[in-house]
């Protein structure tokens, strides 16, 4: 859910990394650290175990041009994807206005991209929010693996809806296709947001969430 503070005209959106362990998930919002202007983002938070397994969360938050008058904030977390940690996935996929599946795409890592999806699912609906009332994009990452899946076999396994999600190709380790993954579904949130709410500069200061007009749906993100 949204934070939206009429008073200092700021809106703040919550988008989580989510996939199996090793997966990559924290590689992307360390790439998104790297690539986008220190001006526009925070210092990345992240909360790991010696060799640099996800303990609870990672958090780096990224500053947007894409609500007129109000400064946009999209708060990026990954999650541990190690199955004991699964009540902190619950945790922190609380309030979430979006999220981001990661899948390796290498072949004997199906098995684990599977339990986490349906992991993920029963942990949104245990939260009251069902994966196809949240935007999600997919992300199938390790392209550049010999071994990765066909896309066709990846779309088939995660990707078998009636309206299927956005889904993206990625090498997050070089970075391939990581901002158009966070661009893709800043979009979404946004214009799942537009939907409900609208906003405008001229928006008064003490006026009730879901009340005006506006909004240019893609965000500019700063790159560095
Ligand atoms: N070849 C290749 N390796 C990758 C890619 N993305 C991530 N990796 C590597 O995969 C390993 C795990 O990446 P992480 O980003 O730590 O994975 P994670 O999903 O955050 O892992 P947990 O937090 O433990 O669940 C690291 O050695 C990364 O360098 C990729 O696209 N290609
Ligand atoms: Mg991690």
């Amino acid at each position: 859910m949204p934070s939206i503070h009429h008073e200092d005209r700021t809106v703040s959106f919550k988008i989580v990394y989510c996939g199996a362990p090793l997966c990559g998930k924290t590689t992307n919002i360390q790439q998104i650290h790297t690539k986008l202007d220190p001006r526009g983002r925070s210092d990345l938070v992240s909360l790991s175990t010696a060799r640099d397994r996800t303990l609870f969360f990672d958090f780096l938050s990224v500053e947007a041009d894409a609500i007129p008058g109000y400064k946009t904030t999209f708060h990026l977390y990954t999650v541990p994807g190690q199955v004991t940690y699964n009540a902190t996935l619950q945790l922190v996929l609380r309030q979430a206005d979006g999220v981001v599946f990661v899948a390796d795409s290498q072949m004997d890592r199906q098995r684990d991209n599977l339990q986490a999806f349906q992991s993920l699912e029963a942990n949104l609906r245990l939260n009251g929010v069902p994966i196809d009332r949240l935007p999600v994009v997919l992300q199938y990452n390790k392209r550049d693996l010999p071994n990765a899946a066909p896309v066709e076999y990846l779309e088939y396994l995660f990707n078998s809806r009636p309206v299927p999600f956005l889904s993206f190709e990625s090498d997050a380790r070089s970075g391939r296709n990581v901002l158009a993954t966070l661009n893709a579904i800043s979009q979404a949130v946004l214009h799942q947001f537009n939907a409900g709410h609208t906003l405008t500069a001229a928006s008064p200061a003490q006026s009730a969430p879901g009340s005006l007009a506006t909004s240019q749906p893609s965000p500019e993100l700063a790159a560095a």
